[in-house]
């Protein structure tokens, strides 16, 4: 008889006493929130569409790019987070939210990291999310470091200053290309990656790092690993089972094989 991956994959996490995540922003996508690295698309406000066709997005999320433009760049962010405050977390944010308390609710350890800056998964109820590329959420003043919750109305002007230190700005507390990782999150996930025994990647490209070789040091340690996305990415070949498809329908489907159809309640 042959098992399907999706019964194959619940019964490892069934299993499994420290399961880890990492997720990108196609798991954000059916929130209708744009990948990073996705199509562009024609719904965007008249003033945003050249700053999104002209520019790779890679090219704004940068310190050069912001030392450059600060105006350009902090409207291409805050237009981003007013896109994050109107969205709502999917049936994936909310499995994921699920799995977790599954998981602890028989002693075992979850941990969730995202190199998403959208908080969906925290609205959507997951615990400890490890934040690996910062939030868009708050923003910091660049010469003190301290940080502010914005209103979640837009700015008024570009680029916005800080209330911190006269003179100064605001930028967004996210980590841009070229950028350290925050270290407390690179601990968190080295530990999570070395000490788990089932890792799952879900809606990612897996090209950025360090967040894409979290999985490698995983299999290292003998984790079962599992891949949930709608492409083949560079971790494809690597991975123990591939789950294609959209993580809104996966992961609860998944969740529901593994706890039953309760656990997505
Ligand atoms: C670092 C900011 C140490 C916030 C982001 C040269 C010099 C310096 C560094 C480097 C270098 N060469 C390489 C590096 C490392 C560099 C890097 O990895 N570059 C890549 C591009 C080659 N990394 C860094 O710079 C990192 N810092 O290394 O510091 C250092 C410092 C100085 C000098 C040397 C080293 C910092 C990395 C963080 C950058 N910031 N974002 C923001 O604006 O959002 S990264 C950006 O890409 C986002 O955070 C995003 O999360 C991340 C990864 O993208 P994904 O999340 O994977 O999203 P993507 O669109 O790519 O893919 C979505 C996937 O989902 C697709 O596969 C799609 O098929 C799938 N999908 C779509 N819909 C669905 C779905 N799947 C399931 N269901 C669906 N419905």
């Amino acid at each position: 008889m042959t098992v399907r991956p999706i019964e194959l994959v619940a019964r490892r996490l069934a299993a499994a006493k420290r399961v880890a995540v990492i997720t990108g922003a196609g798991i954000s996508a059916e929130s209708g929130l744009r990948t990073f690295r996705g199509a562009t698309t024609a719904d965007l406000p008249p003033d945003m569409q050249s700053l999104w066709k002209e520019f790779d997005p890679a090219t704004l999320a940068t310190p050069e790019a912001f030392a450059r433009d600060p105006a350009m760049v902090s409207k291409w962010y805050d237009w981003r987070r007013m896109g994050c405050l109107a969205a709502e977390p999917n049936p994936g944010h909310r499995a994921l939210a699920a799995l977790q308390r599954a998981v602890e609710a028989k002693g075992g350890e979850f941990v969730l990291l995202t190199q998403n800056v959208d908080r969906l998964h925290q609205r959507a109820g997951s615990i400890g999310v490890v934040e690996l590329h910062g939030t868009i959420m708050e923003w910091r003043c660049t010469t003190s470091g301290e940080r502010m919750t914005p209103p979640e109305s837009a700015f008024r002007t570009y680029p916005p200053t800080s209330p911190f230190t006269p003179g100064a700005l605001l930028r967004p507390d996210v980590v841009w290309f070229g950028e350290m990782l925050p270290p407390a999150a690179l601990a968190a996930a080295a530990s999570a990656a070395g000490s788990c025994d089932v890792f799952m990647s879900i809606g990612t490209s897996a090209v950025v790092y360090p967040a894409a070789g979290f999985l490698f040091d995983a299999k290292r340690n003998e984790a079962f690993t599992i891949e949930v996305n709608l492409e083949a990415t560079p971790a494809s070949e690597f991975v123990d089972a591939t789950l294609g498809g959209s993580s809104s329908a996966v992961l609860p489907a998944l969740v529901r094989a593994a706890f039953g159809p309760g656990a997505m309640a």
